[in-house]
């Protein structure tokens, strides 16, 4: 094996975070995309927990974590600033409340929908905030955080989107649609049909 093999889903948001840090670094992976309720098995062997991404390095290393494939990918450059809390916060309440917020059904004892999407609307404003001071979240350059909590950001926005473009909150507004409509993220997001291991290799990057 010459190169990585990244097992991706392209809706999933923190493979969405993954494939970005893997593009901006110019390293180029084997892409198998993944259909969660048909798992491949040579994944679930190298990663048991059965989440996506997963990226398997040329020397058996296995990186299992969204996190660590971008930290993987990416120089210390992109480490600017209040990074680590800000995706602490993301992958932790921020998506905690987001996932009560879109599939509310699915949870024992949730609030009210209105409720935990108060709650993703203070990081919101915090965000806002932020981005009142500089271009993107930690500086006026594109950081890790700013790769990391995108995707769940925009999955936020998209579970109501007028809600959300009604919100006077116009510099997470710019924020985002230079997120989404930057090259990077277009790229992350070409459509690949589901991986077989009889397959010719789909090279990304
Ligand atoms: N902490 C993991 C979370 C990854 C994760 O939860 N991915 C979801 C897809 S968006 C998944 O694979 N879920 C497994 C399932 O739904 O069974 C990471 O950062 O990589």
């Amino acid at each position: 094996m010459d190169q990585p093999v990244l097992y991706s889903f392209r809706r999933c948001p923190y493979a969405m975070r993954a494939r970005m840090a893997l593009l901006q670094s110019g390293i180029q992976v084997e892409l198998r995309e993944v259909v969660l309720r048909d798992r491949p098995e040579h994944m679930m062997e190298i990663s048991p927990k059965g989440t996506v991404p997963v990226l398997l390095l040329p020397d058996g290393t296995v990186l299992e974590e969204s996190l660590d494939i971008m930290l993987w990918a990416l120089d210390d450059s992109w480490l600017v600033g209040e990074w680590k809390s800000l995706i602490d916060g993301n992958d932790g309440e921020f998506k905690h409340h987001l996932d009560r917020y879109k599939y509310n059904n699915r949870y024992e004892n949730p609030l009210l929908p209105e409720e935990h999407r108060s709650h993703v609307l203070s990081f919101l404003e915090s965000y806002d905030h932020r981005l009142k001071e500089s271009s993107y979240l930690c500086s006026d350059e594109c950081t890790i955080a700013d790769i990391a909590l995108a995707p769940f950001v925009r999955q936020f926005a998209n579970t109501n989107r007028e809600w959300f473009d009604g919100l006077s909150l116009p510099n997470l507004h710019s924020w985002l649609s230079r997120m989404l409509e930057d090259e990077l993220f277009r790229n992350c997001m070409a459509k690949h049909p589901q991986w077989k291991p009889e397959d010719e290799p789909i090279m990304f990057g």
